[in-house]
């Protein structure tokens, strides 16, 4: 789970009566498509409050003094259409976005707390169709299709795996469960960012303990990951009925989750930002071992994160040698690179835990993401070239 959705998730819906003062009064809108975003310690700043359909590129400048990101978010406030995370201080990047028509907000979370800093955005229709033609059209066609693919497999195999794990635990067999417990999390990892972009099921499925926001229910994966890796002291262990609901919960979510994929198509910008998406969370959450607090398996969470994210990018991959193809060998060497660091620390059929692992090595890991991050945060922008 990523910390800043469940706190976007948490407050009240983004209602079309929010406007925090954020957006700058720019009478024309940004007629190029391309706008600027300053995020400061309190504000927003938006250089225009419409742009025109088509590719829309967010320079988004962080000028406060901590963490930010930024969110493109659709009508209904909650799905994700593009997202930027983990913008250090001073730091600018691209959101690369391709836009129909319609009405959106806009919104940063400086310090990555809160609600976020939000207000409404719209894109009037230029008249462009957003779709490619000719042979690019081809290579999209078979990468999206391609990726509904995986992510529909993942999720089939995410449910099963939940079913058993769900039924493991519910029959009081702790063992088993915490045998299944990470090993059936990769298939949620893999797919994360889909799962985020539906935006309602990430935070009860996936939700911390120490991202919970006063008053929100804690449900999902984590809450069963403590009762099978209890705390030495003070923890109470969940009472069969509270294990049945919380389990229960957890597979009505799983199901809802697997018939949303059914029928969910994917745009290549979508699989660009998805992937550069998928290595930000391993970049926040895995390789500083917040994930997995109780059980430690957080490689098994970053193996799934690099796997979704690499097969995002191969779906692209003809597409970016065609339009870039400089990227695309940087892309994918440092796909291997990340990937015989993260092989040093296999162990079995799965990984170290987090705590067997040297600062060190946790050092290389976050030096072999960061290597792979920044060609990778290109990717999407090549693609609509
Ligand atoms: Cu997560």
């Amino acid at each position: 789970m990523n910390r800043r959705l469940s706190l976007l998730l948490a407050g009240p819906v983004i209602a079309g009566t929010t406007l925090v003062g954020c957006t700058s009064n720019s009478p024309s809108g940004a007629g190029n498509g391309e706008l600027t975003v300053t995020s400061t310690a309190t504000e927003c700043q938006v250089s225009a409050n419409s742009a025109p359909s088509g590719t829309v590129v967010f320079k988004v400048k962080n000028t406060g003094n901590e963490v930010t990101e930024f969110y493109l978010l659709a009508s209904d406030g909650l799905r994700i259409v593009g997202e930027i995370e983990n913008i250090t201080p001073q730091l600018t990047r691209d959101l690369v976005v391709q836009v129909p028509p319609g009405k959106y907000y806009t919104s940063c979370k400086p310090g990555m707390v809160g609600n976020g800093v939000q207000a409404a955005f719209t894109v009037t229709d230029s008249g462009k169709k957003l779709e490619a033609t000719g042979d690019d059209k081809a290579l999209i066609t078979t990468a999206t299709g391609l990726y509904a693919s995986y992510v529909k497999d993942q999720t089939d195999k995410l449910l099963s795996g939940t079913e058993s794990f769900v039924k493991a635990y519910k029959a009081g067999d702790f063992d088993k469960a915490r045998a299944l417990y990470a090993p059936t999390r990769i298939y949620w990892e893999r797919i994360e960012t889909v799962a985020e972009s539906f935006g309602d099921l990430d935070p009860s499925m996936d939700a911390r303990e120490a991202d919970l926001e006063p008053g929100q229910k804690w449900t999902g994966w984590h809450k069963i990951e403590k009762d099978l890796w209890p705390p030495k002291t003070g923890y109470t262990a969940l009472t069969a009925a509270e294990r049945n609901s919380v389990a229960d919960q957890l597979l009505k979510d799983t199901r809802t989750l697997h018939s949303r994929t059914r029928t969910q198509t994917y745009t290549v910008d979508g699989m660009g930002n998805g992937s550069k998406g998928l290595l930000d969370e391993v970049a926040t959450g895995k390789v500083t071992g917040e994930e997995e607090t109780w059980s430690h398996t957080d490689l098994w969470d970053f193996q799934g994160n690099v796997d979704g994210a690499k097969v995002a990018f191969e779906n692209l991959r003809p597409i970016l040698t065609k339009k870039d193809p400089a990227l695309e060998t940087s892309v994918a060497t440092k796909f291997t690179a990340l990937q015989k660091v993260l092989d040093k620390h296999r162990k079995g059929d799965g990984f170290k835990l987090y705590t067997e692992l040297s600062k060190t090595e946790i050092k290389e890991l976050s030096d072999a993401v960061n290597a792979l991050s920044e060609p990778l945060s290109k990717v999407t922008a090549a693609v609509l070239k």
